[in-house]
């Protein structure tokens, strides 16, 4: 049975808007897919790193979690990620947000995602999806975070481009 999944994307080495839609070209080889409007984020951790292009994916998929993350983990390497420092650049960073209903707790894989309640270059991406999202009892879009958020908007929802590969 498909499944409905939320996928974190980032990048901030690169050209991160292409690094990207090609990444949002991989993921619909895995199912349907909706993408959030494109961020720009200052940030989260060392601050002498560029800001970072986020954005979320609605994927529907017959994979179950694990297989999900190989996959993800996969097109990471493919964007030939580079990762530098805990919390610093990377080239690609596809993060596995949520899985239907389910709550993991495996070595590999924490779902929810544990940052998803604290960042809003998560939170505003996927409530463009989601706008009525429900969390732990919490309607998201209440959220003290949400409300003090600043991120910039890069584009609407046409911002994948061609694949590059
Ligand atoms: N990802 C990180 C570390 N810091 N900051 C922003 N603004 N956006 C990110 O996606 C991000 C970050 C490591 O995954
Ligand atoms: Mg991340
Ligand atoms: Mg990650």
């Amino acid at each position: 049975m498909k499944q409905q999944t939320f996928i974190g994307l980032g990048s901030n080495l690169g050209d991160s808007q292409q690094i990207l839609s090609d990444a949002v070209h991989k993921l619909a080889t895995l199912g349907e897919v909706r993408v959030s409007k494109l961020y720009h984020s200052a940030p989260m951790g060392p601050q002498d790193q560029p800001h970072y292009h986020n954005a979320v994916a609605e994927l529907y998929t017959e994979l179950e979690p694990l297989q999900l993350l190989d996959q993800l983990q996969a097109f990471e390497q493919q964007s030939g990620r580079v990762r530098l420092r805990h919390w610093g650049e990377r080239t690609l960073d596809l993060d596995l947000l949520l899985y239907a209903d389910q709550e993991i707790e495996h070595e590999r894989l924490v779902v929810p995602h544990v940052g998803l309640m604290l960042r809003d270059f998560v939170l505003m991406p996927l409530l463009d999806l989601a706008p009525k999202m429900v969390l732990n009892g919490q309607l998201l879009a209440t959220l003290p975070v949400v409300k003090a958020s600043e991120l910039e908007v890069l584009a609407d929802q046409s911002w994948v481009q061609e694949p590059t590969v």
